[in-house]
């Protein structure tokens, strides 16, 4: 592991912290049976600002082998939402941007193939590129073309010399997981063609801070974006932040930019920038206070859960999501206050969250078990997850959510 020295966009040093989570150990690398007794990596996780760009990020910098390609199980086809949300981009994308068999679809870290197989479906070449190596199988599987590797600029050369230029290079939920980020956004400016699109998703940094979504700090996320630290990094490489669309629901609040090389910016874009000025995103005193406010969360939850134990109450969780690891570490909940968690990531099931080592069951346990609360650490997908659990709650049966403020309900 090495410590940053100047921005991962712009360079700049002096990065002002203002967020330590402590030492944690890698939020996705669940724990086997056999490796319970042998002592696990941890790292510091801090999170810092930049004066100059504006570009939050973590000050720690964990190999990216080591997070996607040793210890990686996420597998994005587990949630109907997600899939839904990534059918309906596919969808759009190929009716607005007239793509047929003759255009070409990349995407970065396309995980499993749940959203480049919608192009397969109706006829759309696609290259999905992803180092994860049992995703790009599963992908593989379901008829979509994928390389295990690291995206950046000379893999993009290569694709566009063997391929030719994208029409369209989408990139969800993985310009937070590069460190290399000048190299990364070097090789979409690289690969989209002339005229094409790059659309970019990410969980927004103000809902990060504004709904206390400190749990979504983990090393495998190096940067927090807002739009304006977006638009400097795009320019950079002479690409354009031109769109930007929000889906509210998605993590926590996601927003899709809509980047290109030829510069028509929208007033959308043009409303973002302002009011990122305007609430104060570009100076380091919208951030001062974040840390305070997430020990606070720490002191509710833990005198929430500690009294619940001490009045004889069960408790189990939902999601052995990363985000979920962080919330274990952080809070420093272990057996003595949550029994189990669930996860329908055959995956994950049979595994120990990180550090905290809670065994990890199949979802049916929430009935077997009827624990009286569920700490519910896939927060992100409150509404499917209690929908899916209606029988457990019918049997009186309660969920907690940890953030903003740890509550009850129903
Ligand atoms: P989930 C992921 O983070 C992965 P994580 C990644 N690091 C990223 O950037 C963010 O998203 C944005 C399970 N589940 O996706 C599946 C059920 O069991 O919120 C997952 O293990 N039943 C790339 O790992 C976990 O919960 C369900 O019904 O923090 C959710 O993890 C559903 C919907 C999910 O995030």
């Amino acid at each position: 592991m090495s410590d940053l020295l100047g921005c991962r966009s712009c360079g700049q040093t002096g990065l002002k912290p203002f967020l330590s989570l402590g030492t944690t150990p890698l939020a996705d690398a669940l724990v086997t049976e056999d490796g319970l007794a042998d002592p696990e990596a941890r790292f510091p996780l801090d999170v810092a600002f930049c004066s100059a760009c504006s570009l939050v990020q973590i000050l720690e910098e964990v190999p990216p082998e080591q997070l996607f390609v040793d210890n990686y199980l996420y597998f994005s086809s587990f949630s109907e939402h997600l899939l839904r949300h990534s059918r309906e981009h596919a969808v759009g994308l190929i009716e607005r941007r007239g793509l047929d068999g003759d255009s070409l679809v990349v995407e970065l870290a396309s995980n499993d193939g749940y959203l480049l197989r919608n192009f397969v479906e109706r006829g759309v070449p696609v290259l999905g590129i992803d180092p994860a190596p049992d995703q790009a199988a599963a992908a593989a599987a379901v008829g979509v073309p994928t390389l295990a590797e690291f995206f950046g600029s000379e893999l993009a050369r290569q694709i566009v010399a063997e391929r030719g230029n994208a029409d369209v290079i989408i990139a969800n939920n993985v310009m937070a997981h590069v460190p290399e980020l000048n190299d990364f956004v070097a090789g979409m400016a690289i690969l989209v063609a002339e005229n094409g699109l790059i659309t970019v998703e990410n969980p927004y940094v103000r809902d990060l801070v504004e709904h206390r979504e400190f749990d979504t700090v983990y090393h495998e996320h190096f940067c927090y974006y807002s739009c304006t630290a977006v638009d400097t990094l795009v320019r950079r490489h002479g690409l354009f932040l031109n769109d930007v669309e929000y889906f509210p629901e998605l993590h926590g609040g996601t927003l899709r930019w809509h980047i290109g090389p030829r510069e028509h910016v929208s007033d959308a874009v043009r409303g973002y920038l302002a009011a990122e000025a305007n609430a104060g995103m570009t100076t380091f005193d919208y951030y001062a206070d974040f840390g305070v406010a997430v020990e606070r969360i720490r002191a509710d939850l833990r005198a929430l859960l500690g009294s619940l134990r001490a009045g004889g109450k069960r408790v189990a969780a939902y999601g052995a999501a990363a985000k979920g690891s962080t919330l274990l570490n952080y809070v420093g909940i272990g057996t003595d206050l949550v029994e189990f968690v669930v996860d329908r990531n055959v995956h994950k099931q049979g595994r120990y969250m990180p550090g905290m080592h809670l065994p990890i069951r199949e979802p049916a346990a929430l009935l077997v078990e009827q624990p009286d609360y569920v700490l519910l650490l896939a927060w992100n997908f409150a509404d499917e997850i209690m929908k899916q659990q209606g029988e457990y709650l019918r049997r009186g049966g309660k969920f907690i959510l940890p953030v903003p403020t740890p509550r009850i309900v129903p």
